[in-house]
């Protein structure tokens, strides 16, 4: 018997590195996934559509470096959690851009995840779900990252965004159709990659765990009243708190609006979002401000970098009529900066991880 799950990449439409403060965000899923097919079988194996190989494995505990961690890391989780795991073979096969901040790891592990709960009978329920995938990526890759990929990737819902509550890890589905308000997202990867980003994303994790710490509080969301910032003498962390303090506000903010259905309006809180990145929270690079100031002269209503930065996409809000002036401004834009040529889509707000067969 094989069983096969499919779980799509994401945006964030806005809420960036909250996640690990325990604040808001509000990513969507993707058309765009990872499709997992796993089977009992005489060992352990791996194997990825894309890498165009399969990996044997004799232990999961001996998981070589590389894709194969993302691919038999929620196995060795679950036996690590006391399940009892017989040897399996998984498949992969992905569209989702490697690279580009659209959380294809996290679309690897929670499609593992899923196929491997109903191969073995597990029926794991939607946290235990999100804490195998979470851990597979934490534990067994080594990637300190705050559950908001995984998150998005298992309970996103089509023609919504996900309300994220990264306190109690709830969320709520808000209904967005950006194609019933003549817009568009436009995703612009500028397929820029920082060579540190691990390291960048780790510092900016430990100075909002020591801004907090020196706040006296558990965690930045804790913070309601950005005037209490002024007592971090440091800053450096007094801007990155003020990134993250303000962010759960615009995402409040972003939400208000699409409840009441004015989605143009959450333009200059998009836009803001970004300058805050760049200017507070530091994880902008020059591609990323570059794309995102040439969308909105080029009639986006908003536009912010989507991920944890350092490189990977933009989104924008566009007027349908304004796409495709939009994409070739950025690509010009990009040519005369000496970048090489990003690549755009138009994202569609898509369902959350499921079972295939
Ligand atoms: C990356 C991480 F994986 C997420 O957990 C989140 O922190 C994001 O950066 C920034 O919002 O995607």
């Amino acid at each position: 018997m094989s069983v096969r799950w499919r779980a799509p990449g994401r945006v964030n439409l806005i809420g960036e590195h909250t996640d690990y403060n325990a604040g808001l965000a509000l990513p969507f899923a993707l058309a765009q996934g990872c499709t997992a097919t796993a089977a009992t079988a005489d060992g352990f194996a791996a194997r990825s559509a894309q890498h165009g190989h399969t990996v044997e494995v004799d232990s999961l505990g001996e998981l070589p470096d590389g894709w194969v961690r993302y691919v038999l890391g929620p196995a060795k989780v679950l036996r690590d959690r006391g399940h009892d795991v017989p040897p399996v073979r998984v498949e992969i096969d992905s569209d989702v851009p490697v690279g580009a901040g659209l959380s294809s790891s996290a679309a690897v592990v929670c499609s593992v995840t899923g196929a491997l709960s109903d191969l073995l009978g597990l029926d794991l329920g939607a946290d235990d779900l999100l804490a195998v995938s979470r851990a597979a990526e934490n534990d067994v890759v080594g990637a300190p990252t705050g559950g908001l990929d995984q998150l998005a990737s298992l309970r996103s819902r089509d023609g919504h965004v996900l309300l994220c509550d990264f306190a109690d890890l709830s969320t709520e589905p808000v209904p967005f159709a950006p194609a019933d308000h003549g817009l568009r997202v436009l995703v612009v990867d500028t397929r820029v990659e920082h060579g540190h980003v691990d390291g960048e994303y780790a510092a900016r994790r430990t100075s909002c765990e020591e801004a907090a710490r020196r706040l006296g509080v558990a965690s930045l969301r804790d913070v309601t009243d950005p005037g209490t910032l002024d007592r971090l003498d440091d800053d450096v962390l007094r801007r990155r708190a003020r990134h993250v303090v303000t962010e759960n506000d615009r995402v409040r903010a972003v939400v208000d609006l699409l409840r009441r259905g004015d989605l143009a309006a959450t333009g200059p809180l998009l836009s803001s979002s970004h300058a805050s990145l760049r200017d507070d929270f530091e994880v902008t690079v020059p591609a990323l401000d570059l794309a995102a100031e040439t969308l909105v002269e080029a009639g986006a209503v908003g536009a912010r970098m989507t991920g944890g930065g350092f490189g990977g996409c933009v989104i924008a809000l566009v007027p349908d009529e304004r796409v495709a002036a939009a994409t070739s401004a950025v690509e010009v834009a990009f040519a005369a900066a000496g970048l090489g040529a990003p690549v755009a889509f138009t994202a569609h707000p898509s369902a959350g991880a499921h079972r295939l067969s």
